[in-house]
């Protein structure tokens, strides 16, 4: 397949090119570094040095023999992504081109609205760029649990039938986020909802919760192949978060009760989840949606599993609990549907004692290069 990846210098859109041109697709790669420009910007550097994207792809392709053809653009920029789009003519496009932390999203207003202009600028230039240039091609959009909530109802995949007042009808399952960077998350898929019932496009949003992980097939052959791996309080995820604390010695950082549920994935589901979704299209007018993750954990949870596989390998792992720098319930009840995609085929990678004690040892090489000044929350859900 011919696959356009927006987004393709992220933390999920680097190992995804590299999957997908492993298993033969012709794979164009685009980014405009926007996530590298505000990590500097914020002093929030990955933990491992990685190379610009088309020095990755120059590596890859010498490791591997395999190829990723490299755009560097800014995607809010219709001209230059037309220009793209008319000239790949994809089959299918992920789109990972978002400024994707909440906490930067909620640091004043300058980031808010870049969150929201750049967000749903990019969403808005794709839907329009494949709308006049190649209207069968396929959008996998990448969504988020967090468009749901923590309502006090299960959760469905995307849609909900309502009997209201003796009639049913089918909706979009009612979203309520946490922060500006999920809201914008709900706004793209109204916008691609929209476009789905009016002109017909055909559109698959994976609604994915907080990812952890440093490893994929492609990743592992060379440290330079490497995802943007983040353990600081703006970019790192809790799980990332918790390894490298554990390994720095700095007390895990249990934002208020730790109550918050999540429904979590390895970073080498999320290659699969992407994989089943580009090679099932669904049809032309339907909006699918899934929900992307394999296992649910509270963060009290989290952080007991990552003591104790740090216990196995000889590190004194302490928990603290921090006065939450957001806004959440930090009790609640959580329970997500997520079928479809085991119903595609997904093989779930379990977050096991030896998965975190893998990546564990992974951190321990860096050991040296952990700045604990970016680990303690420095962004609060405050005006
Ligand atoms: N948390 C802690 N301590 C920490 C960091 C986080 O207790 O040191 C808590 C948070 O308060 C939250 C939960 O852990 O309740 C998850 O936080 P997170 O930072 O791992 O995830 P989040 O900010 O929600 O965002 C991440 C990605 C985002 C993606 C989302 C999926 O950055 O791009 O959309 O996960 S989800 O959370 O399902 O919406």
């Amino acid at each position: 397949m011919r696959v356009l990846i927006l987004g393709g210098d992220g933390y999920l859109g680097w190992p995804t090119a590299m999957m997908l041109a492993a298993k033969g697709d012709d794979v164009f790669a685009v980014d405009n570094y926007l996530r590298r420009t505000i990590a500097r910007q914020t002093s929030s550097e990955a933990l491992v040095d990685n190379p610009n994207l088309e020095d990755r792809a120059r590596i890859f392709e010498e490791r591997t023999g395999h190829h990723v053809e490299v755009r560097i653009g800014d995607v809010t920029d219709m001209r230059f992504l037309e220009r793209v789009v008319r000239d790949v003519q994809p089959e299918a496009v992920i789109h990972y081109a978002e400024q994707p932390s909440a906490p930067y999203s909620m640091r004043g207003f300058d980031e808010a609205r870049l969150t929201l202009q750049n967000n749903l600028n990019a969403t808005f230039n794709l839907i329009w760029a494949v709308l006049q240039h190649v209207p069968e091609c396929h959008i996998v959009k990448l969504g988020t649990m967090g468009e749901y909530g923590t309502p006090d109802i299960d959760i469905e995949e995307g849609w909900i039938e309502i009997e209201h007042k003796g009639r049913r009808d089918r909706f979009l399952f009612p979203r309520q986020a946490g922060s500006l960077y999920h809201t914008t998350k709900i706004l793209d898929t109204d916008l691609l909802w929209f476009y789905v019932r009016t002109f017909g496009l055909r559109v698959t949003d994976l609604m994915q919760g907080p990812v952890y992980g440093i490893s994929t097939a492609e990743a592992d052959l060379d440290e330079a192949l490497l995802p943007n791996f983040h353990y600081d309080d703006i970019f790192g995820t809790v799980v990332n978060r918790f390894l490298v604390q554990a390994v720095a010695g700095v007390p895990l950082t249990v934002y208020g009760k730790g109550g918050q549920t999540r429904g979590y994935l390895n970073l080498r589901d999320t290659m699969q989840c992407i994989d089943l979704a580009v090679r099932h299209p669904p049809a032309a007018g339907e909006l699918r949606i899934m929900n992307q993750f394999t296992e649910t954990f509270s963060v009290n949870e989290l952080a007991r599993r990552v003591q104790d596989a740090g216990r196995a390998l000889g590190l004194e792992v302490k928990v603290q609990s921090l006065p939450n720098p957001r806004k959440e319930p930090e009790e609640h009840y959580y329970n997500p549907a997520h079928s479809a995609l085991l119903d595609l085929g997904l093989q779930p990678t379990y977050m096991t004692e030896a998965v975190l004690c893998s990546m564990l040892e992974m951190v321990m090489r860096y050991r040296d290069r952990i700045a604990v000044d970016r680990i303690l929350p420095r962004v609060t859900w405050r005006a």
